[in-house]
């Protein structure tokens, strides 16, 4: 087995994990069925999972200790891949002789590594670390195969216990939905499960809004999909002129922001070349890409600029964004038109420039036509609502600045999110400006996950 990928897709094949419609034990109807055990069945997993754990470990760890039952071969492997001992605790406490909780070699103090194959509400990981902490063993570090999102990790990191998770059923129906193993359904059925199903309850934080937004289209789930794994609704507005500063920068951030956004036409070094570096790049850390080319033309004008010349936007942008200022001819033109790839549309509806003429008449006009056409995810705008489930796209969002000397107006995250509702928040000179992007690209993310955005 070579990556994470291969050993997420092996889980599906040797049933590890199943979806389809499972009552639990607790007579809830379940979309998903996940069960770590048939992995002592297959070295190469366990071998993988050896490796996998290795490369996770603090250097502090004295003591190796698996859940019982299901963890203890897990622990058994990364022990003997690590040459780091081995401690285990008993399911029950023998009734007769030592009468021991912990079997194996151990020094009051000792920091332990607790390992658990699959994490769900935490439960049993706090009975386990209550028990090793009453022998005297130091809870260093915690990591987990699979995290179903559950609330437990966090109910954990909240105890104030470092745990990790190698792998979550999110970022797994996230690969089997993008490789077409899963389809739209049950992506969905098992995004509402894991949001009805939080142990985490309280009523007081604001909802999880991206668990709660679904939309049929493929390029919307997969950006809901990525902005909740990241914890990001960020997207890096790139308004850079050369391949080179773009592409730094997105190496800089793109572990922070679900999606990229282009003006392609800006670029004074633009080779085709620079596409496939740049569809590399977003691969590589996982966010899509929006061309921001504001399409406003006719209808058989926009598909060709759409799909040729230099730039040929359809074959690499996962959304663009256009103008309905044409009318529903020229969106019905793209919705019909017949081709293998083309991107999710996202209407600019109101713009956040100083005396844009995108008034509350011109918002109600598109609204009118727009929900009906599938490839419209949402809408670039200001204050204008939306009908449940489509995206809200948010420029002018700046952390120092209200404005520019040229027309631009700005609001910070916190007011976009929680006065404009907005689910995804663009910014360009915010970021593409700063002294040092990573680093303030930080007190974004951290004015976001203040807000409980994300919820658990
Ligand atoms: O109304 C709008 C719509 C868009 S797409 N106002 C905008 O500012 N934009 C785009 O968002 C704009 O073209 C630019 O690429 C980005 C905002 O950049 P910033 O540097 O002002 O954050």
């Amino acid at each position: 087995m070579k990556n994470s990928a291969n050993f997420l897709k092996t889980l599906v094949d040797i049933e590890c994990v199943k979806f389809g419609d499972f009552t639990l034990k607790s007579g809830k109807q379940s979309p998903m069925y996940i069960d770590l055990r048939n992995i002592v069945s297959h070295p190469s997993m366990l071998t993988e999972l050896s490796y996998l754990f290795k490369d996770k470990i603090s250097n502090s760890i004295q003591r190796i200790c698996g859940v019982p039952y299901a963890a203890l071969p897990i622990a058994t492997v990364v022990s003997i891949q690590t040459g780091l001992p081995m401690i285990i605790k008993r399911k029950e406490v023998k009734k007769y002789g030592t009468k021991k909780i912990v079997e194996g070699e151990y020094n009051v103090g000792d920091k332990v590594l607790l390992i658990e194959d699959v994490i769900t509400s935490g439960e049993s990981l706090i009975e386990t670390i209550k028990e090793l902490e009453s022998e005297g063993l130091l809870i260093e570090q915690i990591i987990v195969v699979l995290d179903r999102e559950q609330g437990g990790v966090k109910r954990l990191i909240d105890k104030g216990y470092q745990v990790e998770s190698l792998f979550s059923i999110l970022s797994l129906v996230e690969l089997l939905f993008k490789e077409r193993k899963i389809d739209n359904v049950i992506y969905t059925n098992v995004l509402h499960f894991i949001q009805h199903n939080s142990i985490i309850d309280s009523p007081s934080k604001k909802p999880k809004k991206y668990l709660q937004k679904t939309h049929s289209n493929e390029t919307a789930q997969r950006l809901l999909g990525i902005a909740y794994r990241k914890k990001s609704n960020l997207i890096a507005s790139i308004d850079l002129i050369t391949t080179k500063d773009i592409i730094g920068l997105l190496n800089e951030i793109g572990n922070d922001i679900c999606a990229a956004k282009l003006h392609i036409d800006i670029i004074s070094d633009f080779t085709p070349s620079f596409i496939d570096e740049l569809l590399i790049i977003a691969k590589r850390f996982d966010f899509l890409l929006i061309e921001d080319r504001k399409f406003a033309d006719i209808g058989n004008t926009q598909l060709l600029q759409l799909s040729k010349g230099m730039y040929a936007i359809s074959s690499w942008a996962d959304m663009v964004t256009i103008h309905l200022i044409a009318g529903e001819s020229a969106l019905k033109a793209i919705q019909d038109w017949d081709s293998e790839k083309k991107p999710a549309l996202i209407p600019v509806i109101e713009m956040s420039s100083s005396g844009a003429l995108t008034d509350q008449d011109y918002i109600e006009k598109c609204k009118k036509f727009m929900y009906n056409y599938t490839d419209v995810i949402g809408v670039v705008c200001q204050t204008a609502e939306l009908n449940e489930g489509f995206l809200k796209f948010t420029p002018g969002v700046n952390l120092e600045s209200k404005n520019d000397d040229k027309g631009q107006n700005y609001n910070s995250p916190k007011y976009a999110i929680e006065e404009l509702h907005s689910d995804f928040l663009i910014i360009g000179r915010g970021i593409y400006s700063a002294n040092d992007p990573k680093n303030e690209i930080g007190k974004y993310l951290l004015a976001i996950r203040e807000l409980d955005f994300f919820g658990a």
